[in-house]
């Protein structure tokens, strides 16, 4: 992680919430007093006796820092995120408290958006369930059956924000007709909007989730949705798991009423509930759409440059907006 003269300004305690990147930790602790409250052996005495001490947290988007956490530090003066997602955080509450606010925008979005291409693709033409079926040793005996062409197709953006844009850009190479939906158009760019999710769903032979998470969008992806989607069309979603219904989509899944779907999130991760298992039309990824050597590097890089930032200066790099799109 390149920072060579990190100075410390802001007397006080940087707190590890989460398990972070280990290259992002190591310099965390090489620079600043640092400590890692989930290494501690008990957790709740530290924050009594020393949460006035802590200046500082760093933490993973999906963890966040809780109510009861954030509440145990009087002196916190900033949340940085490892991470673009923050629904994990009561962002309105810290901000309230006067505390400032971090994620880790852009230096993912090209992966996340590769990513959510990909496995439209797999989805689509089958690839992991071809895969299977080669090791199965099934080649030769049963023939595989034919899948759904890619290029071409009409294809919703749930989300046309940093990913969402990065996805509509690859598909345009694959002569895909891209649509959307935001709660309003996007200024300067020619796609359709629609303006609800079922509408959106309707029109696509694939919806591929990319807004964010929180409170705003929880079951955004309704059964009503799934049914507009219909028997023909996938679901891909690289956003979080709480924007679809998900027992709504293992019911749509299960009953053929959606022809296939590609989650890389899941609504209580890590637990996959079975009847997206036990599919052969389901491709299921452990929230990997970010991890490459190459972004996570960026993502500590960014969160590493924001807490220095803040430890010397007092101020972020990369604030949350003042109104943040969904959280809380
Ligand atoms: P972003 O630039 O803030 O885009 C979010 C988009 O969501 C915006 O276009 C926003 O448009 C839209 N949106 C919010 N509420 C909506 C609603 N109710 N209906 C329709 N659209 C709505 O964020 P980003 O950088 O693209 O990241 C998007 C999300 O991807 C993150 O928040 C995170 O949850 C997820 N993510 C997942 C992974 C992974 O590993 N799978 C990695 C990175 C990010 P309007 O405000 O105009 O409605
Ligand atoms: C990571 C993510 O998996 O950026 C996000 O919002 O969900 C992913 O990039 C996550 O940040 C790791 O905690």
């Amino acid at each position: 992680m390149p920072n060579s003269s990190l100075r410390t300004s802001t007397p006080g305690t940087v707190l590890q919430v989460s398990a972070l990147l280990p290259a992002l930790e190591d310099a965390l602790s090489e620079h600043f007093h640092t400590v890692r409250l989930t290494e501690l052996p008990d957790p709740a005495d530290y924050l009594r006796d020393h949460g006035k001490d802590v200046v500082a947290a760093v933490t993973s988007a999906r963890v966040g820092v809780s109510d009861a956490v954030m509440d145990a530090l009087p002196r916190l003066g900033a949340i940085v995120h490892f991470g673009v997602g923050y629904e994990t955080t009561d962002v309105i509450r810290a901000r309230a408290r006067g505390i400032d606010v971090s994620n880790t925008p852009d230096v993912l979005t090209d992966c996340v958006a590769d990513l959510a291409v990909g496995a439209l693709i797999d989805v689509m033409r089958r690839m992991s369930a071809a895969d299977r079926y080669v090791r199965a040793g099934n080649w030769g005996t049963t023939p595989f059956p034919l899948a759904s062409r890619m290029s071409g197709k009409r294809v919703g953006i749930l989300g046309l924000g940093r990913i969402g844009r990065a996805v509509a850009q690859r598909l345009d190479g694959f002569g895909a007709q891209v649509a959307y939906c935001t709660r309003s158009p996007v200024p300067g760019v020619d796609y359709r909007h629609l303006p609800t999710a079922e509408a959106l769903a309707e029109a696509c032979d694939a919806l591929v989730v990319t807004v964010a998470g929180g409170h705003g969008t929880k079951g955004l992806v309704s059964a009503a949705v799934l049914d507009a989607l219909g028997p023909e069309g996938y679901l891909v979603n690289v956003a979080r798991g709480s924007v679809v219904d998900e027992p709504a989509l293992v019911a749509a899944i299960e009953a053929e009423r959606i022809a296939g779907a590609a989650l890389d999130v899941f609504a209580d991760e890590p637990n996959v509930p079975r009847g997206l298992l036990e599919s052969d039309r389901v491709v299921l990824l452990p929230h990997i759409a970010s991890a490459t050597h190459e972004t996570r590097a960026a993502m500590g890089d960014l969160a590493l440059r924001n807490v220095r930032r803040f430890m010397t200066e007092g101020i972020l790099l990369t604030p949350v907006p003042e109104a943040s799109p969904t959280t809380h």
